[in-house]
């Protein structure tokens, strides 16, 4: 595959933030691929942009002459993009860069995105959906400190999870409304119910689901001098608090997921806690950052059992490729994550699937969700 031509359009994003969509034209058509944008950001995530959305379209366009005397034909071949990019744009202009040209090999080699990563991709990942939401995803007011609650259905078949996933959010609708008297049936930024019941409240009411559950505690947005600032009820936790906290709610509601329940620098409490639960899935996101370094500490540290990929934290996917060989080694589950600020894009359902991922992680209902679901439903169709 050869690209004749790139360029780059700032797009809005499901919160109407702007966002980096690239388009590139090659010798079998156009295609183009758009990045996400999170909220909740870890501190050391890679740099969106250089400078600027406007900045890193420029210098992908004086790159374009460079672009054209490759021939590209494989994942691997992405590392040339790589090598001439480095420098010059940001993570989430690289990530759609490279979503794009994937998009033209598939085309080209007449195979499917995943089939370029693993072409014996088998076993599909599960969902994780955000049901109820709450910190930094949702509106001002009473609300749940933690993020996200999380369903983890546990089918083999993404339809059969989708399908469970959706029945039980249009459930939780019935079950909020007779607890919550604030309940209006309003959604966050990821399309989750919004509620002004506290973290032990709604674990309260999905315990009565038969369903496997978690949270996205994304702790480090409500860190600040060392202590945990709570607003529902208004109390503050010191860290050795927070761990005994989370220890009690993860052994009394048998939580299943537990995503970023300290703050992102606290390495030790991370591995404290996994070792008071080992049954349970602790993971990294803030901590990790889809960062090679901080990953291998996370896992020499013990401080994970499992761990998101959200490839616009990173922008390379030669890096992802690097990352997820690691995880495979030192049997670390994972978790292909969108973000709280979303495209259409679909890719992220091939690499979940390509990458043999553990899980997928990206909502129950809205479009931008929706477009990923259906992506690895299509895959799970197409291979019967
Ligand atoms: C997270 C993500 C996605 P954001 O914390 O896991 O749910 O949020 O994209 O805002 O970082
Ligand atoms: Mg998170």
């Amino acid at each position: 595959m050869i690209i004749k031509r790139v360029k780059g359009k700032a797009i809005k994003d499901s919160r109407r933030d702007l966002t980096i969509e690239v388009t590139l034209t090659t010798n079998v058509g156009k295609f183009s691929a758009s990045a996400p944008n999170g909220k909740s950001k870890g501190k050391y995530e890679a740099k969106s942009y250089i400078k600027s959305i406007t900045k890193d379209i420029q210098a992908l366009e004086n790159l374009s002459d460079y672009f054209s005397d490759e021939h590209l034909e494989k994942f691997s071949d992405l590392r040339r993009i790589e090598d001439i990019t480095k420098g010059h744009v940001g993570a989430n202009t690289l990530f759609a860069f490279e979503s794009a040209v994937l998009k033209a090999i598939s085309k080209e080699q007449k195979k499917e995105i995943w089939e370029l990563i693993n072409p014996n991709a088998k076993i599909f990942p599960r969902f994780v959906g955000n049901c109820i939401g709450g910190g930094l995803h949702s509106a001002s007011g009473k609300k749940p400190d933690f993020q996200e609650f999380l369903l983890i259905p546990d089918f083999r078949s993404p339809s059969k999870n989708q399908k469970i996933n959706l029945e039980i959010k249009e459930k939780l609708k019935e079950l909020l409304k007779r607890k919550d008297q604030k309940f209006s049936d309003k959604k966050n930024d990821e399309n989750a119910w919004m509620t002004s019941l506290n973290e032990k409240e709604v674990f309260d009411i999905l315990s009565q689901l038969e369903v496997p559950f978690g949270t996205d505690v994304a702790a480090s947005t409500f860190y600040k001098r060392k202590k945990y600032h709570y607003k529902n009820p208004q109390l503050d936790r010191r860290p050795d608090e927070q761990l005994m906290y989370m220890k009690n709610l993860a052994k009394n509601y048998k939580l299943f997921f537990i995503e970023d329940p300290f703050d992102e620098e606290d390495f030790e409490s991370f591995a404290k806690l996994l070792k008071a639960v080992p049954n349970s899935l602790v993971v990294g996101d803030d901590l990790t950052v889809t960062n090679y370094k901080r990953i291998e500490k996370a896992i020499e540290e013990k401080s994970i059992n499992a761990l998101i990929v959200k490839p616009n934290q990173n922008g390379s996917l030669v890096e992802v490729s690097r990352i997820i060989e690691l995880t495979k080694k030192k049997g670390i589950k994972t978790i292909f994550s969108h973000r709280s600020g979303e495209t259409k894009e679909s890719i992220l359902a091939d690499l979940a699937f390509g990458f043999q991922a553990n899980f997928m992680k990206c909502g129950i209902t809205g479009p931008e969700r929706l477009a990923k679901i259906e992506r690895l439903i299509e895959i799970e169709k197409k291979l019967k």
